[in-house]
């Protein structure tokens, strides 16, 4: 395909189509795709997760020109949650990131949720994906650790970071439960507020009760983004995470895994789609649900019955 040609002679315009064709699930999406896949897999993806406003967005500008720095090209995925937490995000992001853009070496791509979060995830893969073969050395995936899909999305990254902000109170509870334990480093955002001591102290506690990182202890850092301030030490804990993955083989492991998940929604979508066109919407579907109502049949054959069919 022309735009696929395009797309890997470094043409930014190329990128940005089939990143548009892919988010819109245009005809050609597919296509592009599958062209793509064999030129992918050379990109580190680092994912940053984090409550709304923590300065995530902050800190990939300024994490993204510590890379340009050491000279390597950067792709952004900016998720923006079209969510009641943080309403003018798409806004918010394009102009923080704006100086970014002036430069070849960066490229920058908003995502939105539009309301519904099914297929996000793919959507943030296959841009990932894309940027990849495009030639990008490092892509970074930015979401709102809010709900179960944005955290799907950072999961899948090579090197995940939670962000957090002193100053949340009882909130750091919340998210505890949530972000807390995908994190394979902290970093302690607005480090220039009150409570960052004990904002480490309770991280600190936190990973002391919940080794999962056998073999590897999250460094906790800490940055005034805003600043530029403490940035170089987090990149350095991200390529000590990488040299770590590398050296134990878990980057494999992680690889693998990611692509286990991809084929597995994409299996299930797929699935779901046949299922709901051709079983769901047909009359007789309608007809077994009355009678399954009138107790005349029971669905645990009706389930049987059609899963025989359908597997056919
Ligand atoms: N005081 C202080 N403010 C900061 C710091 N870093 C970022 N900010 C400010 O915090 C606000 C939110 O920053 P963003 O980078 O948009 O945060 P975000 O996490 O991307 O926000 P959402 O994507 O909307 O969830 C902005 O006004 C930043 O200027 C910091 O280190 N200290
Ligand atoms: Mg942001």
């Amino acid at each position: 395909m022309e735009i696929v040609d395009k797309l890997l002679n470094h043409s930014r315009l190329a990128l940005s189509k089939a990143i548009t064709a892919v988010e819109n699930e245009y005809d050609d999406a597919v296509k592009i795709m599958t062209e793509i896949y064999p030129h992918t897999g050379n990109a580190y993806v680092i994912g940053i997760t984090g409550p709304p406003g923590a300065g995530k967005s902050t800190l990939t500008d300024k994490l993204a020109k510590e890379y340009r720095k050491r000279g390597k090209t950067v792709g952004i995925v900016a998720i923006d949650p079209t969510s009641p937490y943080s309403g003018g995000a798409i806004l918010g992001d394009r102009i923080r990131m704006m100086d970014l853009t002036a430069d070849e070496g960066i490229f920058v791509r908003s995502m939105a949720t539009r309301g519904s979060l099914g297929g996000l995830s793919q959507k943030a893969g296959d841009a990932v994906k894309l940027m990849d073969a495009f030639g990008m050395d490092v892509i970074i995936v930015e979401t709102v650790g809010v709900g179960q899909s944005e955290v799907d999305i950072v999961k899948t990254a090579d090197t995940t970071m939670v962000v957090v902000i002193p100053g949340m109170g009882d909130d750091i509870q919340a998210i505890k439960a949530g972000i807390l334990e995908i994190g394979d480093l902290f970093t302690i955002n607005k480090a220039d507020r009150e409570g960052t001591d004990k904002l480490n102290i309770e991280i600190e506690m936190m990973l002391e009760l919940n080794p999962e990182h056998v073999g590897w202890r999250p460094p906790i850092n800490r940055t005034i983004a805003s600043k530029g301030e403490g940035i170089e030490a987090v990149v350095d804990s991200i390529e000590a995470h990488k040299a770590y993955l590398i050296e134990s083989g878990k980057l494999n492991d992680i690889r693998k895994a990611r692509i286990k998940n991809e084929v597995t929604a994409m299996l299930n979508d797929h699935v779901n789609r046949y299922i709901d066109k051709n079983v769901i919407q047909t009359d007789e579907f309608d007809n077994l649900v009355v009678k399954m109502q009138s107790r005349e049949i029971e669905p645990y054959s009706v389930v049987d019955d059609i899963v025989g069919k359908v597997l056919k």
